[in-house]
């Protein structure tokens, strides 16, 4: 069994990975050109199923947990901990081509490239597709490698609901990815995710690629708001008690507490649904969803102070009650230096002098980072953009960051495999 050097590796085939690109695109296509493929739909298991067939076709086997995150595994040397691919394949609601998507397929065209030079990885390769990145049907995100992390209880994501009230394990079972929990991802000897940067900052630069520092913390909020539903004749101004009204200062408040720091502190409102919506009732309900962002936990818990206080202040103003639920947080991570090191020697391989910079973006890499050593490489966003359908990367840098990924990949996969002793041999 030959093990490449790194840096040797044959050259991964830009052609075939945008074509690839271009056939998962398709699925759960959206007439705007982007894509709407969310979690667990039938979008997704056709996703899935084609993800399955793809890697089947390069020698690996296809392993489902209880949590439906998908792992095509390609044996290396037996007995040492196994080096991770992994993102994801489900999508916001008309979002973009990339966003995971890359992650995975660019995976995909690493093994595609080692299977058909024969190329034998030192350990175990593994590429994984997490379950339910986004969010988006189920809230909150990051669920299917939450669960398999230990950082969220998997009977917790199996009972989360969508807005239909479709349980999210029901639906695991109904698309048929209703794994074993004996199949989730192993403690590896490292993880890589290769993503869309989904902001300014490379495009701004000027650069293919960058090296992720770490990620920025997250928190989301529930917010319903009860005032008394009435109609909009008769009912004077002055004794109204209008959700809506109260909401609108809501999400006002939510902007400035946003604005009020630097750049990663962010603030969106982006779920808000008015009851009973009909044009000559007052509005009796809102319940909106908020989003913060920031470098640090201190900061994030201060936001949310702020804005509990705000909407006490704004509750009493309009003689409604409003309640703030905090129903999920991810804490800023910083990823494993020896990873970077990795991906920093990659860079250099490859010829490229790259950017440093966090992630105000979630990932799943959050979760892998609190089990292994960690690392993420970013790929420019045209104008920044993302969770749009104007989503866009250019296949010249991503067939860069696609190399520089094959190249840790290997040097990772080729860790300890020639000594006599094994650290971490499993
Ligand atoms: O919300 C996020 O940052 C990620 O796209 N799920
Ligand atoms: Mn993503
Ligand atoms: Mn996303």
């Amino acid at each position: 069994m030959s093990f490449p050097i790194p840096g040797q590796a044959a050259g991964i085939d830009a052609g075939r990975l945008a074509a690839t690109l271009e056939e998962y695109a398709a699925i759960g296509a959206t007439p705007g050109g982007g894509v709407t493929r969310l979690a667990l739909s039938d979008d997704d298991r056709a996703a899935r199923d084609l993800l399955a067939r793809h890697l089947r076709e390069v020698g690996c086997d296809v392993l489902v947990d209880d949590l439906g995150n998908m792992r095509g595994v390609l044996q290396g040397a037996p007995g040492y901990a196994s080096v991770h691919i992994a993102s994801h394949l489900d999508t916001v609601v008309r979002g973009g081509r990339f966003d995971g998507a890359l992650g995975v397929l660019a995976g995909l065209e690493i093994l595609r490239t080692l299977h058909e030079r024969d190329i034998r990885p030192g350990r175990t390769l593994e590429l994984v597709n997490w379950t339910n990145e986004e969010g988006a049907r189920f809230e909150p995100a990051m669920t299917g490698s939450g669960g398999a992390t230990g950082a969220v209880a998997a009977s917790w994501v199996q009972d989360r609901r969508d807005r239909d009230g479709h349980r999210l394990g029901d639906e695991l079972a109904r698309i048929g990815y209703l794994g074993e929990q004996r199949h989730r991802p192993p403690i590896g000897h490292a993880c890589l995710e290769l993503h869309i940067e989904q902001g300014p900052v490379l495009d701004d630069l000027d650069r293919p690629i960058g090296i992720v520092e770490g990620i920025v913390g997250i928190t989301w909020l529930d917010v319903m708001i009860a005032g008394a539903a009435a109609h909009a004749g008769p009912t004077p101004m002055v004794s109204r008690r209008d959700a809506l009204v109260a909401a609108a200062e809501v999400v006002q408040a939510v902007r400035e507490i946003g604005t009020a720091g630097e750049p990663p502190v962010a603030g969106t409102v982006g779920r808000f649904e008015v009851q009973p919506g009909v044009v000559n009732v007052i509005p009796g309900a809102v319940r909106m969803s908020v989003d913060f962002r920031a470098p640090d936990e201190e900061t994030l818990h201060a936001m949310v102070k702020t804005l509990r206080r705000t909407a006490q202040e704004i509750g009493a103003r309009h003689s409604v009650d409003i309640d703030v639920q905090q129903f999920w947080t991810s804490l800023p991570v910083r990823f494993d230096p020896g990873v970077v090191e990795r991906l920093e020697a990659a860079c250099a391989a490859a010829g490229i002098e790259p950017v440093y910079l966090w992630s105000g973006a979630g990932h799943d890499a959050r979760h892998t980072a609190d089990v292994m050593p960690t690392g993420m490489l970013f790929v420019r966003s045209r104008g920044g953009v993302s969770h749009c359908e104007q989503e866009f990367s250019a296949m010249e840098d991503i067939s860069i960051a696609t190399t520089v990924l094959l190249h840790a990949a290997l040097a990772l996969a080729s860790d300890g495999i020639n000594d006599a002793t094994e650290e971490d041999a499993t």
